[in-house]
């Protein structure tokens, strides 16, 4: 069969992006939203909750709930890839970007290249200092416009969406920088050490 004419100017337009594209390598799609956790849900009062960003022993800042609600919120919508195989689009949350953590903290260089997240419960994970910034990340509290629940990392999580969905750590509460990069919890166990779901780094040495 042969083509309809096409008018000169439209061949060369790039098609809008298929859900197809925006599934990386290995992944298949879901609509729900798994639990995926690999402890207790923490349970902790507003109240004493507090996020802190720390480099060596020095606290670089602290804030409490209310003043962490207070600081300057973004939103986005972007689609998560978990390693177990889940990719899920157009998630929508709301946060606050490590870019704002660290001006509001008065930190215009990062100390240090790289960071480790620290999470109630005794969750780490390691990511790239570079990976957070630029508005990659945020500290998110809310998700589809609501509190995020307690599964899914409420009151707050780190929201790393372009690495696979386990660097996006739950009841997150201390950004911590280190001078060399180093394995959290689950790189520790065999997962790669940076987690690109584009180029499939599942386990150490893919
Ligand atoms: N503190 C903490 N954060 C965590 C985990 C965890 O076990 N503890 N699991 C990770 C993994 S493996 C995934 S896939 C996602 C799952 O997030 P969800 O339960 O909201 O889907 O959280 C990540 N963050
Ligand atoms: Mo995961």
């Amino acid at each position: 069969m042969q083509d309809p004419p096409i008018a000169r100017g439209f061949r060369g337009k790039r098609p809008p992006p298929t859900a197809n594209d925006r599934i990386p390598p290995g992944q298949h799609l879901t609509h729900d939203f798994p639990v995926l956790s690999a402890g207790p849900t923490p349970t902790l009062r507003l109240e004493s909750w507090s996020f802190a960003l720390q480099a060596g022993g020095a606290l670089l800042g602290k804030w409490s709930w209310s003043e962490f609600e207070a600081l300057p919120q973004t939103q986005v919508k972007v689609d998560i890839h978990c390693v177990t195989t889940w990719s899920k689009l157009d998630t929508t949350w709301q946060g606050v970007t490590i870019d704002t953590l660290l001006e509001v903290a008065g930190i215009s260089e990062p100390p240090q290249p790289y960071a480790m997240l620290h999470c109630d419960g005794g969750y780490t994970t390691n990511v790239p200092v570079a990976d957070l910034l630029a508005g990659k990340a945020m500290i998110a509290t809310r998700y589809e416009g609501k509190p995020l629940s307690p599964e899914h990392g409420g009151p707050a999580r780190l929201l790393v969406p372009h690495l696979y969905f386990w660097k996006s750590a739950k009841w997150v509460r201390r950004l911590r920088f280190i001078e060399h990069d180093e394995p959290g919890f689950w790189e520790s166990l065999g997962y790669h050490l940076y987690g690109d779901p584009w180029r499939e780094q599942r386990y150490a040495g893919d």
